[in-house]
């Protein structure tokens, strides 16, 4: 009896007290530079699994205004960087991250000191009104 009462508390306390959603992103899908889908609009909880089918590339968090390349560790607070991924070799590595807060985050990758990027390979987290995903995609293709 008493061991049980200890078994229920210890599944109680490993149990997340929310479950938030996942968001599925696929990376480099049908060889393009390209993140799919490109906006996203995740809730603090919220995980984001990004699945890298082709290439070698990043996800990688950078600035609204000057995207290309992201910076190493990703461009925070409450960004990221899943580093290089490589699905050259028959897998399909995933990386998921959590949400922590709900401002805008703008991803791109590092790949090729942002050339990558530059070619369009971007994705908005929580774009707003006045910073839209269509503006971080010019900047990017700008800079
Ligand atoms: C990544 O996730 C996809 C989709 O769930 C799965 O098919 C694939 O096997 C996963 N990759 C690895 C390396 O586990
Ligand atoms: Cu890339």
């Amino acid at each position: 009896m008493r061991f049980t009462s200890l078994a229920t508390v210890v599944a109680v306390a490993a149990a997340p007290l929310v479950q938030g959603a996942n968001w599925a992103v696929s990376v480099g899908a049908g060889n393009a530079f390209a993140f799919s889908p490109t906006t996203i609009t995740p809730a603090v909880g919220d995980t984001v699994t990004f699945t890298f089918l082709t290439r070698i590339h990043s996800a990688t968090t950078t600035t609204f205004t000057s995207p290309c390349p992201p910076p190493v560790g990703g461009v925070g607070p409450g960004g990221f960087d899943t580093d290089f991924q490589d699905a050259t070799t028959g897998t399909t590595p995933n990386v998921t991250i959590t949400i922590t807060d709900t401002n805008p985050h703008w991803v791109s990758c590092r790949q090729a000191a942002g050339a990558h990027c530059r070619a369009g390979m971007t994705m908005a987290i929580n774009p707003t009104a006045a910073q839209t995903y269509e503006q971080f995609l010019a900047n990017a293709k700008a800079s």
